[in-house]
């Protein structure tokens, strides 16, 4: 079995954004949404870590999605615990998807309340104004994004619910966005020492193919010193999302370099967003490293998709 370490490539600059970039007094930046503009700038959402420990989102602006960050003033999108009780502790995790139907983004993100993690949803044009849904998936539950167009006449939404046998992927539906149902479970966490026993987790927004939906996920090894957090590659049918085809036996990308391992939270990388560059092909994925800073790694579609025909095989 080949080496899990070529398929993603990390760019020389990493990390490309920190804390001290920041026009305001932030303690860490990481786990960002990507997204691709109509004019080719790159919008990185960040998640933001204030000196209280409770996060906000922030926009970065890049020309070459690079360096050359444009970052707002004030924090871009806030909790507003007053009229949203669940963001009391903060928001998390931001992934954006573009839905053509509605000519927004949507951004699903980790709202953190008093009874833990849930899941909200909020639609932009700009990234300058938001229409809040509110909660649409109740604590424990996390790691979401929207498909970007419907299935079978529903809006299509990754989550990841906690449950006692386990933290699995699911997909749910819904006429109209607030409503949510028809639940189906989509990959299970597996056990013992697999790398991805017990908790796995949508990374960014799922990648539309022709051979089908590509899933990059994170699997969380429980290990005597911590969480390791690594990224694993499943393919969803492009028709019927719920129904995986191929997944990963072994991990594609783990924590190696040094910002992956020392931080805040050390050996965890966490992309919650890619951008696919002009050849249809290159997949940049943006991702949080050691809860502490944002790197950038590329890798090609195409060879993602040979390597799961390689390593991959079709769920039990
Ligand atoms: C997960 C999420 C991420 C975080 C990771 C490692 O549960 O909360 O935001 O990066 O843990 O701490």
């Amino acid at each position: 079995m080949s080496g899990p370490t070529s398929l993603l490539v990390r760019h020389p600059n990493n990390p490309i954004l920190s804390a001290s970039d920041w026009p305001y007094p932030v303690h860490t930046v990481f786990n960002p949404g990507a997204v691709r503009l109509k004019d080719h700038t790159t919008l990185l959402l960040c998640r933001v870590e204030d000196f209280r420990g409770h996060s906000h989102l922030c926009a970065a602006r890049s020309r070459n999605g690079i360096d050359g960050w444009q970052i707002d003033d004030t924090p871009t999108l806030s909790p507003m615990p007053g009229e949203y009780t669940e963001e009391l502790w903060g928001i998390e995790d931001p992934r954006i998807t573009w839905m053509p139907e509605l000519g927004r983004y949507a951004v699903a993100y980790t709202a953190f309340s008093k009874a833990g993690p849930g899941v909200a949803l909020a639609l932009t044009e700009d990234f300058r104004t938001f229409e809040r849904l509110g909660l649409v998936m109740q604590p424990d539950d996390k790691d979401a994004a929207m498909l970007p167009r419907r299935v079978d006449g529903h809006f299509a939404l990754v989550h990841r619910p906690m449950h006692e046998s386990g933290a699995h992927i699911w997909m749910s539906f819904s006429p109209d966005l607030r409503n949510w149902g028809g639940h189906k479970l989509v990959l299970l966490a597996r056990k013992g020492a697999w790398w991805d026993a017990n908790k796995v987790g949508l990374s960014p927004p799922l990648i539309e193919t022709p051979r089908g939906w590509l899933m990059i996920y994170h699997g969380v090894r429980h290990t005597a010193a911590g969480s390791l957090y690594r990224l694993g590659l499943a393919l969803l049918d492009l028709e019927q999302p719920t129904k995986c085809l191929l997944r990963g036996d072994p991990w594609m990308f783990g924590p190696e370099a040094q910002y992956e391992r020392e931080g805040d939270v050390g050996y965890v990388v966490f992309p919650c967003g890619y951008v696919i560059e002009d050849d249809g092909d290159t997949v940049r994925l943006y991702y949080g490293a050691s809860d502490t800073c944002i790197a950038l790694a590329t890798a090609s579609l195409s060879a993602m998709l040979a390597w799961l025909d390689e390593h991959g095989r079709a769920p039990a």
